[in-house]
């Protein structure tokens, strides 16, 4: 069973719904908070993958080369940071469907999350290639 399929549907579904439940009354939609959202999630992965063994100053000297040397990362982190701001008010106004839209957003994150975690544990002892 492939779930990183299936966790792709309940994403696609749910934001397919997502419109569904907007509420006319929703002034700001939740920009600055999907941004902050996927800025969390991209520094969460980075941890995961890089505290295993406990927090050292190389880790955030990895956040550093990762800042400088992956254009989108920090390109994600910018975004997150930039408008930061409007994120209260983005919450006060929240309605169902923008609920709805950020746990798309978290969900599309679960198998890069699950995989870094599985990473952590195959540390010891790395399963063998699949045989073709
Ligand atoms: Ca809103
Ligand atoms: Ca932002």
């Amino acid at each position: 069973m492939d779930w990183t399929k299936i966790i792709d549907v309940v994403k696609n579904v749910l934001m397919m719904l997502a419109p569904q439940f907007k509420s006319p009354d929703s002034v700001v939609g939740v920009e600055e908070v999907k941004e902050a959202l996927v800025g969390i999630n991209e520094l969460g992965l980075l941890m995961v993958l890089r505290f295993k063994d406990g927090l050292d100053f190389g880790d955030f000297g990895a956040i550093l080369d990762k800042w400088k040397n992956d254009p989108e990362f920090k390109a994600k982190m910018e975004a997150a940071y930039t408008g930061y701001d409007k994120i209260p008010a983005e919450f006060k106004d929240i309605d169902a469907g923008e609920g709805i839209e950020l746990a798309a957003e978290q969900v599309g994150y679960l198998p890069k999350l699950i995989e870094a975690f599985k990473k952590e544990e195959a540390q010891p002892a790395p399963a063998p290639e699949p045989a073709e």
